[in-house]
């Protein structure tokens, strides 16, 4: 495989840390054999598990003030997927990248899915794009996009999506996602009914278009762009669009597409109660749709997420495979920095919840036991799993402390001399 960090700097740096941290894994290893829990179990799932990287996520991001470029930021999707092969290389937790279109502009889907073949990185769930307009495009999504009151408008945006399959099928993936800002600004300005008839009329065209093994997901957000109503502002808006579109169609859940304080993880066991939990992304959030690093304000919110997740997987919950993705935005980090550290925060909460004693928890449910219930939660996600994710990290040939060899190769410096910055460029897009 393709590497582009070199494998001698990190066996270097890895070689370091690893009797320290053989210590460690082992005196965890004790502690959790003290709870009849198997440490080398838990390592090997840790190892399997993958979060996507958004391909957008790799670029400075930036509010609708200003966007502050970084140095060396990747100017096109493939240097968007050299940085994906990074974040991957030390991670060991993000072999694969959702893009976006038309913000990734590709000639040639088989050169780009060559390279990502030669990185070991796989492609899932594509994104399409009709919040915005393309330059010179001859519908305007101004009031809306699939439920736009026009025609003409409502079937460019069907025909988006289609094509974004088509671009999908190129690339091995097999999911759409699907984000809309349609809403209104006014109270009045839109008729609620009319203008949910209409999305569901496109997206019955779009689901039309779906191959077989393919699903589509539909993703909520409470407001923004469209500050009064958006057509799919809650998750009731979007379980009742997946449920009308049929078995193929499910909802996704972003993180900070949520009212402050909503119990998130009641809303995920619903969805999973019901087959229709499509996927994630995952970002944390104050105020809004903040777009922050995963699990930097809310990891315990993150945790009890993942508590839902493994339990439906326990229980081998029919109709259950989410996928998850990272979705964010990165205004004063290195975003491939954020990246790293944010993929390796939602490998934690999964791997916290892992150590939940499932039968124990039912005991307290059933009794009633309420505080018993919460420690056997809070208990495990207070202990610090990082020996486990270090571990799991050494063993595929990954970095045991990712950041310092990512800053140890002097990285982003060197894109900085690879990768002029284009004066003309505009925004990277992040919405
Ligand atoms: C909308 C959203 C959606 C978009 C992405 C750029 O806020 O979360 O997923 O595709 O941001
Ligand atoms: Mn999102
Ligand atoms: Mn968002």
């Amino acid at each position: 495989m393709k590497k582009r960090i070199d494998s001698a700097l990190l066996e270097a740096e890895n070689a370091k840390r690893e009797s320290d941290l053989n210590s460690d894994y082992a005196a965890l290893g004790e502690k959790l054999a003290r709870a009849d829990i198997d440490i080398e179990t838990i390592t090997a799932k840790a190892g399997e598990f993958q979060v996507a990287v958004p391909s957008w996520g790799t670029g400075t991001g930036g509010t609708r003030f200003a966007r502050f470029p970084g140095e060396g930021e990747p100017r096109n999707i493939f240097e968007k997927l050299e940085d994906c092969a990074v974040i991957n290389e030390l991670s060991g937790c993000t072999d694969s990248v959702s893009p976006h279109f038309p913000w990734d502009k590709v000639d040639d889907f088989s050169e780009l899915k060559q390279q990502a073949d030669e990185y070991g990185l796989k492609w899932v769930s594509v994104n399409s794009n009709t919040f915005q307009d393309q330059p010179g495009q001859e519908h305007s999504y101004k009031y809306g996009s699939l439920s736009n009151t026009q025609k003409a408008s409502r079937d460019l945006a069907i025909q988006h999506n289609l094509d974004v399959i088509e671009y999908g099928q190129k690339l091995g993936a097999k999911s759409l996602t699907v984000w809309v800002g349609d809403g209104s600004n006014h109270p009045g300005q839109q008729h609620f009914q009319r203008a949910f008839e209409r999305y569901l009329a496109s997206m019955e065209e779009i689901y039309k278009g779906l191959p077989d093994d393919w699903e589509m997901h539909i993703e909520h957000k409470m407001f923004e762009p469209a500050f009064y109503s958006t057509i799919i502002q809650d998750w009731g808006s979007n379980l009742l669009a997946a449920m009308h579109l049929g078995p193929k169609c499910k909802s996704l859940v972003d993180l900070g597409h949520h009212a402050p304080n909503t119990n998130i993880e009641m809303i995920v066991s619903r969805l999973i109660q019901f087959k229709k939990l499509g996927g994630f992304h995952f970002n944390d959030s104050k105020y809004g749709d903040d777009d922050l690093d995963s699990g930097s304000l809310h990891p315990y919110q993150q945790f009890l997420i993942f508590n839902e997740l493994v339990d439906a997987e326990y229980r081998n919950q029919e109709g259950f495979g989410p996928a998850y993705m990272l979705d964010q935005s990165h205004n004063v980090t290195d975003p491939a920095e954020s990246l790293i550290n944010s993929a390796i925060e939602v490998q934690r909460s999964y791997v916290k919840a892992l150590l939940v004693n499932r039968e124990a928890l039912y005991g307290f449910q059933e009794g009633n036991d309420a505080l018993m219930a919460s420690l056997e939660l809070k208990n495990a996600f207070n202990l610090d799993v990082s020996p486990i994710l270090a571990m799991a990290r050494l063993r595929k040939g990954s970095a045991i402390d990712p950041l310092a060899v990512y800053r140890q190769a002097g990285y982003r410096k060197a894109m900085a001399e690879a990768r002029p910055r284009d004066p003309n460029a505009t925004g990277s897009g992040i919405v």
